[in-house]
């Protein structure tokens, strides 16, 4: 296949590149090059390089409108994109043009992209899956853009002081975002609080407090295409500067806060990702995003088309989770109460636009919100959700009229739980498509959480499994494999991965299995320079690299690593002259500030690492890192140099995993369970080149009905009951022996919630079968090639087709 952009346009010669960069640091910075530091040579390239999307963008925009062709809207209150210069430069195709520019001028492109900062603005897979999909729907020339809040401030910063997790503010825009356009004139009034009043049949909502939000758009660009896609930012901003009247009353400071407390709705990301809190300012974040985006859509709607009879056939909402649910009722007010539409009708529309993807089956993760809350803040909202409800249970009561429990359990009002309005509920009545993230996810979603909705909807239900950039993932994160795929199949594999298939015939040459095993030592020896300058620990880039690099939570059991890694210091202790494969066991990721026992876990990962590091019995045997502040662009470092990626959550409880396709496609052996789309996985790279243990679903769901007594495992595994005797009473925290008490308490007299005791024999033999093979590199370098051919599936450009076809309903734009 020939490359999509076959003329390379004047402006992307090496010469012009290099003017212009000089010329942006001059009259847009105003610097002198002879004196500029990078920071300023890092936006000057940025803006050169800027300026060239640019026009590509409003090309494709303009061709969008023309065709008027239906647009997907993705709604998230989390976009995690990374950063933006290399990706920028990798689809423009001048990645090495540019960097041969900075050179004739004294500079390295990537001492520069390393400047430049990683904005956090999502907690994990969530946000970074949207981002991959922006991704895909521009590299595919599909109509869609993504919608979300410009947070001042994203993810917290980890810091880990004396092996504990201190968590600071990221004040990202300090030195300005020079990829985003602020829209000064698209600025929309969103309503808060007020009441409402019945005028006849019309219904009015007044005496709202306003917040005006402003757009900030960002370029999307495809790769090796002119398409391009949008994202949209909102930003909250007060909607007068400040009280007039509280100023002229003297009260310069009351004056002042009002501005402040409007424009906190878009101050920050809620930094849990795991547990649901019902807190006022996080549902003023949700309502801020939606409103401001219904307006968008609705405006720019009309403005093409001068009517919104058409809306069902040109547009589709889609729900990232249930945050963005609000936009449903949204969406009926402004037709109900603005544009005069009937009841009926706007929810008959609301139903083909909207669809909504289900990311969790944790119940602690499920949105409530109580109603007296709702009621408060959103009162119209509240009663277009009753009216939803009373709309839908009529219907259900008519078609089982006989079956009490189903109304009491699909009602939309939870009234067992203090008047909570379960959010997932309202995203189903409302939707026409609702996806699970895994073929297993997806599964239990229609068995457990959505069972009533699935017999009422059967057609509702789908499942399209996760996937993942190629260009962010592989090209651009692992240049040196990206080499050695090009020489044996072609570059066509950025924009269709199913070709990596092509590399299954050299699984047995030796010589392509040296070059993407030197390709891995690589990268293992760029993160080993890293892991030396920043934490001061030396690894040896030849033992295996084994990552487990994700949010600390209890379900994805990092407690198990842990034990496991604990077990083998155990028997290297016991035979340090026998044969050991050397491992380095790398760890990252954040709690959520308030997770007590996920920090915790840190601390714990960090005292063991403490106590094996520094054993001259174990030297390079075995080494444990826990690298701090965990974020894309950590994770573009890691990922390629990983020989074995850990995903070991209980099965059933990861909705999919994306990092566990980041890393096949890297070349790292997967170990895990059943869980998440690691299933999947198996099924394509064959149960040979995958390493599995421990219960499946439905074995811990039996395990748990038929009362599972953790007790018997510590009691019968010797190994495994020195283990925990080990954390339980400090052998690697003799300062404070008691300091793991309870997290071995909560595995051994509290239930042990996500089994770990259960899976643990399972899980140290299969490590057994992991150190067996690496020390034959031919066979592991087969596994680890066979892994890479066979991961074409998990493209997010696959992903997207799916969503595209079977929810979307969108086409490509002719440019
Ligand atoms: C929940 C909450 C609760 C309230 C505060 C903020 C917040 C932020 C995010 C979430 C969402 C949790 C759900 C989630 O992230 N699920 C992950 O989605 C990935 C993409 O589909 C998937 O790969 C992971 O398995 C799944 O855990």
């Amino acid at each position: 296949m020939e490359p999509r952009v076959s003329y390379r346009s004047p402006e992307l010669s090496e010469e012009a590149l290099k003017h212009a960069i000089a010329y942006k640091l001059m009259f847009t910075l105003g610097k002198d090059p002879a004196l500029a530091n990078k920071h300023e040579w890092l936006n000057a390239t940025l803006f050169a390089v800027r300026d060239r999307l640019v026009e590509r963008w409003l090309k494709a925009h303009r061709a969008r409108i023309s065709q008027e062709g239906r647009q997907v809207y993705y709604l998230s209150m989390e976009f995690l994109i990374g950063r933006t210069l290399s990706n920028a430069l990798l689809s423009l195709g001048i990645y090495d043009d540019v960097k041969a520019a900075l050179a004739e001028m004294g500079m390295e492109l990537e001492e520069l992209i390393g400047e430049e900062n990683d904005p956090g603005l999502g907690n994990g897979g969530l946000g970074r899956l949207a981002a991959c999909f922006l991704d895909s729907l521009a590299t595919q020339g599909l109509p869609g853009r993504g919608y979300g809040i410009r947070y001042d401030y994203g993810m917290f910063k980890q810091n880990i002081v004396d092996g504990k997790q201190m968590e600071s503010p990221d004040y990202w825009l300090e030195y300005g975002n020079p990829w985003e356009f602020e829209r000064h004139k698209t600025r929309y009034a969103v309503q808060f609080g007020g009441r409402i009043q019945l005028e006849g049949k019309k219904t009015r909502w007044l005496e709202t407090e306003e917040i005006i939000a402003v757009a900030f758009d960002q370029i999307i660009p495809g790769y090796d295409t002119d398409a391009m896609n949008t994202l949209r930012l909102w930003s909250a901003q007060a909607s007068s500067e400040i009280n007039l009247g509280k100023f002229n009353q003297g009260d310069y400071f009351a004056a002042v806060e009002d501005k402040n407390h409007s424009e906190n709705v878009s101050r920050v990301l809620y930094p849990d990702d795991s547990t649901y809190c019902g807190r006022e300012l996080r549902l003023r974040q949700e309502y801020f995003l939606v409103s401001a985006t219904v307006q968008d859509i609705l405006a720019r709607h009309y403005q093409v088309y001068q009517t919104y009879d058409n809306l069902a056939e040109k547009v589709a909402i889609h729900l990232n989770d249930t945050h963005p649910v609000l936009s449903i009722p949204e969406f009926m007010r402004l037709l109900i109460d603005v544009h005069k539409f009937s009841w009926e009708s706007a929810f008959e529309i609301a139903c083909q636009v909207f669809s909504y993807t289900n990311h969790t089956l944790m119940s602690e993760a499920l949105e409530t919100w109580p109603v007296v809350m709702l009621g408060k803040i959103l009162p119209r909202h509240l009663q277009i959700i009753f009216e939803i409800n009373d709309y839908f249970l009529k219907t259900l009561q008519e078609q089982y009229p006989d079956d009490l429990g189903l109304l009491s359990r699909t009602s939309i009002i939870d009234e067992s739980n203090g008047r909570q309005v379960r959010m997932a509920w309202l995203a189903v009545v409302a939707s026409h498509k609702v996806n699970g993230v895994s073929e297993l996810h997806s599964q239990l979603m229609v068995e457990s959480l959505f069972a009533d909705f699935a017999k009422i909807f059967p057609r509702r239900f789908i499942n399209v499994t996760n996937g993942v950039t190629p260009r962010r993932w592989l090209a651009l994160a692992n240049r040196p494999l990206s080499g050695v795929l090009d020489h044996y199949i072609g570059k066509t594999w950025r924009t269709d991965l199913s070709q990596l298939s092509d590399m299954k015939e050299y699984s047995d040459h030796p010589l392509v299995l040296q070059e993407v095993s030197k390709a891995k030592l690589a990268n293992k020896q760029r993160l080993a320079d890293y892991i030396a300058r920043e934490l001061n620990v030396v690894v040896n880039p030849h033992a295996l690299f084994d990552v487990q690099i994700k949010r600390i939570h209890e379900y994805k059991r990092q407690l198990m690593n842990v034990m496991q890694v604990i077990g083998r210091y155990n028997r290297i202790k016991a035979e340090p002259q026998a044969e050991w494969t050397p491992r380095v066991v790398i760890f990252a990721g954040k709690a959520a500030s308030a997770y007590y026992a996920a920090k915790h876990i840190i601390h714990l990962i960090n005292d063991v690492a403490k106590v094996i590091n520094n054993d001259p019995q174990t030297g390079d045997k075995l080494k444990i890192v826990f690298i701090p502040n965990y974020s894309v662009s950590l994770a573009q470092l890691i990922i390629p140099a990983a020989d074995l990626s850990e995903q070991i959550s209980l099965a059933g409880t990861e909705a999919s995993g994306t990092s566990n396709m980041k890393f096949a496609l890297n070349g790292a052996l997967t170990i895990g369970t059943l869980d998440g789309a690691n299933v999947e996985m198996r099924e394509h790279v064959g149960e040979e080149n995958i390493f599995i243990f421990g219960n499946t679903a439905q074995q811990v769901e039996t395990l748990r009905r038929n009362g599972y007594n953790p007790r018997e495992y510590y009691e019968q595994d010797e190994e495994l009951h020195q283990v925990l005797t080990q954390i339980g009473t400090g052998a690697f925290n003799p300062d404070e022996p008691g300091r793991y008490r309870d997290l071995v308490d909560s595995l051994i007299n509290f239930g042990d919630h996500y089994q770990l005791l259960a899976d643990y024999r399972s899980y140290v033999e299969c490590q057994g079968r992991v150190d067996a093979l690496y020390s034959n590199q031919q066979a592991w370098n087969t596994m680890a090639l066979l892994n890479i051919a066979n991961m074409g599936y998990f493209s997010s450009d696959r992903t997207i087709r799916d969503y595209a076809e079977k929810i979307w309903h969108i086409e490509k734009t002719n440019l």
